[in-house]
């Protein structure tokens, strides 16, 4: 095919429906299931350079639970701040070349990494895992019954340790060495991948309890946040998480 036949082919294909050029149309789809299952495994592959992750909803898409306004500060405010000063930080520490999550697990991390790393990392996770109404398969509620009692007992749970934490942090579901599932929090952007936290572990589910997270709409009511946003938890992500 020459140079002009083979444009007109494409331009065809671009316009028609009848010559869809299936193969590419099947390529595109099995790319972009991989793009999300590498967005769902972890936040962020990129290496030394990080970049805030895209978000999969709008601003608005969770108002019943999430203002918009919240949301965009949240996000383009508090998140691309972590994002900035975890770059310049990894710059001066000469830390280049490992995951988000290898660099957070490192021994001795520096305070400045431990802040910001935790802070872009926390936070790519908890986007991840909201979506406008999730809900569970019977596979994971045989889970949370299996290590938790019940369902009912897990969310209970959830919200009142979340509930307690004194100050600024995050509540978390992990998935520990022996595979059981558990609830924990930790202070200010610290997580279960470092060394410095109480409890270590695969992290499935993180919800952001720092005010900014939740003041517009809530003020101190943190429970009454912590009661909403469980009805927006991607379960299935969370689930996906599990090792
Ligand atoms: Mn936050």
């Amino acid at each position: 095919m020459n140079k002009r036949n083979f444009l007109k082919q494409v331009m065809l294909a671009s316009v028609s429906a009848y010559v869809a050029p299936s193969v590419l149309l099947a390529s595109g789809k099995s790319e972009l299931k991989k793009e999300n299952l590498i967005k769902t495994f972890s936040p962020s592959t990129a290496l030394g350079d990080f970049k805030l992750p895209k978000l999969s909803y709008a601003y608005d898409a969770l108002k019943e639970t999430i203002d918009p306004l919240t949301m965009e500060i949240h996000y383009t405010k508090h998140h691309q701040g972590y994002t900035d000063k975890l770059n310049a930080a990894l710059k001066s520490h000469n830390i280049s070349g490992q995951t988000i999550e290898d660099i957070l697990r490192m021994d001795n991390l520096p305070t400045v990494i431990r802040n910001n790393g935790g802070g872009f990392y926390n936070h790519s996770l908890y986007w991840d895992v909201l979506t406008p109404g999730g809900t569970m398969s019977a596979t994971f509620k045989t889970k949370l019954i299996t290590d938790f009692g019940s369902v009912e007992a897990f969310i209970t749970e959830l919200s009142e340790v979340g509930g307690k934490r004194f100050g600024s942090g995050w509540v978390w579901v992990i998935e520990n060495a022996d595979k059981k599932l558990q609830i924990f929090s930790t202070p200010n952007q610290d997580n279960p991948l470092m060394k410095t936290s109480e409890i270590q572990g695969n992290p499935i589910l993180g919800i952001d309890v720092w005010e900014h997270a939740y003041y517009l709409k809530y003020q101190n009511k943190r429970t009454a946040y912590l009661k909403n946003i469980l009805n927006i938890i991607n379960w299935n992500k969370v689930e996906l998480r599990m090792v």
